[in-house]
This record gives C-alpha cells, structure tokens and sequence, in this order.
C-alpha cells in the first residue's frame, strides 16, 4: 500500500500558515478543449471563479420542485444526508442530491456542467460531493470563510487540487439575501488551520464549522491581495469555482429564500485515498468513494 505523501497538511501546527499551491488551477490535455472560450479559461486561472449564465427558467422549476419533492420525502425525514441549521430544524442542506434524485443525477451529467469540469480538470471526472443549501428567509445561517479543499483533504482524503464546484442558483442571488462571496485569486494560497479534527466532525461542520476554518489574519491578507466579490445573478445562473478558492456566505435576514444546488466534480485522476488527518472516512453521502467512474454526458 503505498502512502501518499501529504503535500498539503493542516490542522498539526500550533499557528496558521499560508502555503504556495503546488497544483495546476486549469489542466491540459483533458477530453474536452473548446466549452469555456479561452479568456474565459485563463479568467478562471487568475481568478479562481467563474460565473455564467447556465439553466433556463423552466429548469429552474423542476429542480426546485424536486427539492420541494426531497424535502417532504418521508424516509428523508431525520435521514443523514439533511443538515438542519445549528439553531432549529430547518433544513439547512440535503446532501448526494445526484444519487437521491435523478433529476439531480442528470443535471450532474450535463454538458453544460460536466464539460467545464472535464475541461478544467483535464481528465474524465465524477461527482466527489452533491447538496443543495436551501438558506431560506429569515433563519438561513452562513457559512464562515472556509477553502473546501482543506476540509476535503484533511477529511476525505482528496490528494491533490483537481476539483472544481458549480453552485447553480435556483432562486435569484440577491445582495441581500445571503449570496456567495468569494476571494478571488485566493485559490493559489493554501491556508493551513490550527486545531485538530474532532471524531465525527461533519456531525457539528455541516452545521456551524468550528475547525478547518481558516484565522483572521490570513482571511485578512487574502482579502487585501484580491479583494471579495459577491456574484448576485438571477435564478439560473451559476458561479464554478475552485476547490481551494476562499469562500462563504452570510445568514439571510430577508425574507427571500437563497436555494443553490452545488455539484463538486473531481478528476478521476484524484479519488479519495486515506484521510489525511488520520481519522476515519466520512460517510459516502458526504464523500463518493464507492462506484467512481467517469461521468457519462447525458444526450
Ligand atoms: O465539509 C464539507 O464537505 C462541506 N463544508 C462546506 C462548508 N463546504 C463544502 C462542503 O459542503
Ligand atoms: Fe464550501
């Protein structure tokens, strides 16, 4: 069993550190080179995000209601894949949305996600995670600053930075009503965290992030070098962005829901190896581990 060597380790110092990015942003050589115009591309690479106008309205009805559907299923009620928020029972995500639904599945597999992903990631590629967070009006909590990547690979196992998110909103991205934020070009540091990871994190992380959350004075330092943007847009359109790019959202205080579907596609040449921080896997509905093969474009 060969060991894969931790090339990007957190959660073992005593103080923060920020740590150059060892991997590509945009692979060559994959299946597909023509779905993002190159400025697009190289946008991408410098940036670490993209958005895009992506579904049409009447998609956006079937899926919101399909999470409608989800949401009222009963053996869905009190199962491990819905998070409620920290302070009540609303639900606050539904995860591996892509098995769960086959609405979902064939979203996962369209081309005009898919493509971006396998031309990203230069490879063929599957879905590592799947969840949509409902945030509703009034009583949606945030989600504090935090890279994926750093939980993925200290939690999942995720060897390398070949994973690329698209959240798609499904219903309009508002200034006001909790939007994603993101710090551009924030990808190419990775910001080590202090504390160690707790048994079953995900249980209590899911809800409110306690560990894995990156300090203030490297957020501060991210934010100086590149800024924080807050993409709002209508229903349909959506933002893909890096693994390791610097993200969160604030609690929605409108009356306005903010539902966004969010699909992580990861290289087939970076499946899940052994948590690098030296505890169990997480469960499948949070991490795909068994049957990973590359995604079939849907017709
Ligand atoms: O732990 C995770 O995988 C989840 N946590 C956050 C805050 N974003 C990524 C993912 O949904
Ligand atoms: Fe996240």
């Amino acid at each position: 069993m060969t060991v894969l060597e931790d090339v990007y380790p957190s959660r073992v110092g005593a103080e923060p550190s920020r740590h150059p990015r060892v991997d590509p942003v945009v692979y060559a050589g994959g299946p597909i080179s023509d779905r993002l115009p190159d400025d697009e591309l190289r946008a991408y690479e410098r940036t670490g995000y993209l958005t895009t106008e992506l579904i049409q309205p009447w998609e956006v009805a079937a899926l919101t209601r399909e999470v409608q559907r989800l949401t009222a299923l009963p053996e869905l009620q009190g199962a491990d894949e819905v998070i409620t928020e920290p302070d009540s029972d609303v639900v606050r995500s539904i995860f591996m949305v892509h098995r769960l639904s086959p609405v979902f599945a064939q979203l996962a597999r369209d081309r005009r996600l898919l493509d971006v992903a396998r031309q990203i990631l230069g490879s063929e590629v599957y879905v590592h995670q799947s969840r949509v967070n409902l945030k509703p009006g009034f009583v949606g909590k945030e989600f504090y600053w935090h890279s994926d990547f750093e939980t993925w690979h200290l939690e999942d196992g995720m060897p390398r930075m070949r994973a690329v998110s698209v959240s798609v909103a499904l219903t309009d991205n508002h200034a006001y009503n909790g939007p994603l934020m993101l710090m551009p070009g924030s990808h190419r540091t990775y910001v080590a965290c202090v504390g160690e990871t707790p048994p079953d994190h995900y249980r209590q992380s899911l809800r409110k992030q306690e560990y894995g959350v990156p300090d203030e004075h490297s957020l501060s330092e991210l934010a100086r070098e590149g800024g924080i943007v807050a993409p709002t847009g209508p229903a349909g359109s959506a933002v893909f962005f890096d693994c390791n790019t610097m993200h969160g959202s604030a609690s929605n205080i409108s009356p306005e829901p903010r539902t966004n579907v969010f699909l992580v596609y990861n290289s087939i040449d970076n499946t899940l190896a052994d948590p690098f921080c030296g505890l169990p896997p997480r469960p499948e509905h949070i991490a795909t581990r068994q049957e990973v093969v590359p995604l079939e474009p849907s017709p």
